[in-house]
């Protein structure tokens, strides 16, 4: 079925130049990208799609690094999209994810793990409407 996500390049992603190499990937899978947006995230927008995670240890860590500059929001569609981008994403700690996958190929770090994906059709709606609200981007 053809669905829609949410993929987000971290700030250490961005910092680190891997812009295109994520989308590259992304794209050479036969997935469409049809929004994309580079901005900084405010706090509250950070707090809000990373709701789910207020109150654990590393919320505060989380919230930090994600607002420590920009990101790149990117809205993917595709047949069995949030699956497939959650597949080439890999696992959290980027220690363990398998190389070929983009956290398995490029992060060292459970916290700075280069990208972000949406985990349900029902989640990407959610955080597609957090980061795509032009509220949510704060100057440099
Ligand atoms: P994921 O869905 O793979 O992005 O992972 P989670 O939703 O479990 O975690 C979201 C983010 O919280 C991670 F990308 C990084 C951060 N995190 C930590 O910093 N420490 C942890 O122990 C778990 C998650």
């Amino acid at each position: 079925m053809v669905e829609r996500t949410l993929l987000i390049i971290k700030p250490d992603g961005v910092r680190r130049g891997l812009i295109g190499e994520i989308l590259r990937r992304i794209e050479a899978k036969g997935l469409r990208i049809t929004k994309l947006k580079m901005l900084k995230l405010s706090r509250e927008c950070a707090e809000q799609l990373y709701d789910i995670h207020r109150g654990k240890p590393f919320f505060e860590g989380l919230i930090s690094f994600m607002t420590s500059g920009p990101i790149v929001a990117a809205v993917i569609e595709g047949d069995d999209a949030v699956n497939v981008v959650r597949l080439l994403v890999g696992p959290t700690d980027g220690r363990k994810a398998p190389p070929g996958t983009i956290r398995g190929d490029y992060a060292l770090s459970i916290r700075e793990n280069v990208v972000h994906a949406a985990d349900s059709p029902e989640r990407a709606e959610y955080e597609i409407s957090v980061v795509f609200d032009i509220k949510c981007s704060v100057e440099e």
